[in-house]
């Protein structure tokens, strides 16, 4: 454990007396986020689009849709933003769901900024 001093004692080393601790040095770091975009494309049917919508993001029927409406005109759109391992699995599960119903919707995860 790294003990911090004051910020101007830490700027130049320490304390004076070079024994004052007050807080050990916070090391916590908000987790990086991901968002998980549907790509469009010219065979997936829109019901089941709006299906895995619904199912594995948990979208309203209206959300759904919309977003379902904003993948087919915009080439993409967005299902929801997650932490590194939650995204994977998401992408993971869609796009075995897809498969297996032999549709070609593909599922990705992007860093957000
Ligand atoms: N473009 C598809 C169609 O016209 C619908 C669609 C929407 C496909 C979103 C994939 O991620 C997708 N049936």
């Amino acid at each position: 454990m790294k003990w911090l001093v004051s910020q101007s004692e830490e700027s130049d080393g320490g304390s004076p007396d070079g024994k004052t601790l007050t807080r050990p040095k916070p090391t916590i770091k908000r987790p990086s986020l991901y968002k998980v975009l549907l790509l469009n494309d010219d065979f997936t049917p829109m019901d089941f689009v709006v299906l895995i919508l619904r199912r594995f993001f948990h979208k309203s029927e209206p959300d759904a849709n919309q977003i379902m409406l904003d993948v087919h005109n915009n080439g993409s759109g967005l299902a929801g933003i997650y932490t590194f391992e939650q995204a994977e699995t998401k992408v993971y599960q869609v796009n075995e769901f897809a498969r297996t119903h032999r549709h070609p919707l593909k599922c990705v995860m992007e860093r957000e900024s």
